[in-house]
């Protein structure tokens, strides 16, 4: 069965265990805690040597990092992945916007404001993430008024990977309010079957 370590908090590992969902793949989940140094053991770090989260071990035993190539392998074949390249290069275009122009501006203020509670100490550097994260907010706002999902009519891995830290930008300080299609489209995904939320009643 393929293994999934992940941590309890990260959106990363968010999005692949939301597509095994909709996928209703069975996996293993081990959740480590990262303040504890649980992803740099040398076990740990043979799996992935950067000693971060999401990994997923293949039924084979090869690790797979970074959450967007693993959504990638687990899509592929699969309508969370279109098959033409055309519809599949559009897909790719939102997974690399999301790791270059998104994911550090919405996760690391959550971060600092609502995990760690150092807002007021990382004031200036959370106001210019806020700031370039904002741009990545507008994007998302002009495409999402044209279309329901970010490639088209149906939500693929490209809705996945920007679905998580969007959803939870107001923990960073984000006001979504001024962005009601982004607003609409959060609320469409988490009406998706399958759906899951980070934090379940029972984990
Ligand atoms: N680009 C990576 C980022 C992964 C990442 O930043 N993971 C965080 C948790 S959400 C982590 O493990 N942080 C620990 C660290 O960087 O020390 C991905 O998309 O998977």
């Amino acid at each position: 069965m393929i293994t999934l370590y992940d941590s309890r908090q990260s959106g990363n590992g968010w999005k692949v265990r939301l597509l095994l969902s909709f996928l209703n793949l069975p996996f293993e989940r081990k959740v480590l805690d990262l303040a504890a140094g649980e992803a740099r053991t040398l076990e740990f770090l043979r799996l992935n040597p950067l000693a971060r989260v999401p990994v997923l071990v293949l039924d084979d035993g090869t690790p797979l990092v970074e959450s967007n190539a693993i959504l990638i392998h687990l899509a592929r074949d699969t309508p969370w992945l279109p098959s033409t390249p055309r519809e599949q290069s559009r897909v790719l275009q939102w997974l690399f916007f999301e790791q270059f122009d998104h994911l550090r501006y919405f996760a690391r203020p959550r971060y600092l404001v609502s995990i760690a509670r150092l807002g007021e100490k990382h004031a200036d550097e959370i106001a210019y993430l806020r700031q370039i994260g904002q741009k990545a907010l507008a994007a998302l706002e002009t495409r999402l008024a044209c279309t329901p999902f970010l490639t088209g009519g149906h939500c693929t891995i490209a809705d996945i990977a920007l679905f998580p830290y969007t959803s939870m930008a107001e923990m960073g300080g984000y006001d979504l309010r001024p962005h009601p299609s982004v607003c609409g489209w959060i609320e469409r995904i988490r009406a998706l079957p399958g759906f899951i939320p980070l934090i379940a009643d029972s984990p």
